[in-house]
């Protein structure tokens, strides 16, 4: 069995690069026009992170509160940017802290280290966006993927490099929130709230949609949304990922006839209060699975396998 990366879900991944936010909900747009009667009106802060191998290109300072982070790919290999907040711990410190959580070994989380989102899977030459919520804090901001995440299936075994995280060859860069807007997250098609341990998911209608991903819960929680194929209906589906979760949790390889979802989309991980946006292709009459992958801050099993931190939606024929 692969090892899994804080954001990847380990299975075939087709992915959605640079999706842009569809058009809100009747219900969304006017709860955001409500709010803009009765507050100011202030705009996130638009920041782009360029990515490579092996680094980041980011401000050491930028204006936190509520921040649109974009992450411009020009590397090869797929990369990710993921906003871990660090407190006064140095980087060094973080990047062995940061080994155990990415490959789930369900030790205790560190009191310091809080997630704040991001924006992951981004194909080379592609980019992707997250409009998120960044408190005044010390962060830094990290990559958990490997180059063997770039492999399809059918790549013959990975060179020894292949398996290094990319925070270890440089992709592991600090910055500082000090000042703060009051923008708020913008209205989107709907939230998909993580609380300990499940997942509330809204209806889901076909079409390039931006959620908002929100953590209720006092544990951290990420989201991987997967798409089953054209056919598999929903109690398929879920008996399918049951014998996925199955198999992962004995570490053993899932059966070959199994159908397996693709991954499209990641949001998080966010620790408690967190929240942060993600776009995301919905084909329709097809089944979702959301799944988180994270653990207890007090260790323990992955929530998706532990804790039964999974959602299923199917949306309706076009
Ligand atoms: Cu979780």
């Amino acid at each position: 069995m692969r090892r899994r990366p804080l954001t990847f879900l380990g299975l075939l991944a087709v992915l959605i690069a640079g999706c842009s936010g569809g058009g809100a909900t009747g219900a969304d747009r006017a709860a955001a026009k409500t709010s803009s009667t009765t507050a100011p009106v202030a705009t996130p802060t638009g920041v782009t992170v360029t990515a490579r191998e092996y680094g980041f290109d980011i401000p050491p300072e930028l204006e936190g509160g509520v921040v649109r982070l974009t992450l411009q790919n020009d590397g090869k290999l797929k990369h990710e940017a993921v906003i871990v907040a660090v407190g006064d711990t140095p980087l060094a410190r973080l990047k062995q802290d940061l080994t155990p959580i990415v490959k789930g070994e369900g030790k205790p989380t560190p009191g310091y280290v809080r997630f704040q989102g991001g924006v992951s899977l981004v194909p080379g030459g592609t980019s992707a966006a997250s409009t998120l919520a960044l408190p005044a804090g010390n962060y830094v901001m990290v990559c958990t993927l490997t180059d063997a995440d770039s492999l399809d299936a059918t790549a013959g075994p990975p060179p020894a490099r292949a398996e290094r995280f990319h925070y270890e060859l440089g992709m592991a860069v600090p910055f500082a929130v000090k000042a703060t807007n009051t923008a708020v997250v913008p209205a989107t098609d709907g939230t998909i709230l993580a609380r300990d341990w499940s997942f509330e998911v809204p209806a889901l209608a076909p079409g390039t949609r931006t959620f908002t991903f929100r953590n209720d819960g006092e544990q951290d929680h990420s989201l991987a949304v997967a798409e089953f194929a054209d056919g598999i209906d929903p109690g398929a589906a879920k008996s399918a990922f049951d014998a996925f979760l199955a198999a992962d949790a004995a570490g053993k390889t899932p059966p070959d006839d199994l159908p397996t979802p693709d991954d499209v989309a990641f949001a998080g991980p966010l620790s408690s209060a967190g929240r942060a946006t993600f776009a995301v292709e919905l084909k329709p009459n097809r089944t979702y699975v959301f799944a988180c992958y994270m653990t207890d801050r007090t260790g323990g099993p992955r929530h998706a396998t532990g804790k039964g931190m999974v959602a299923y939606a199917t949306t309706p024929a076009g």
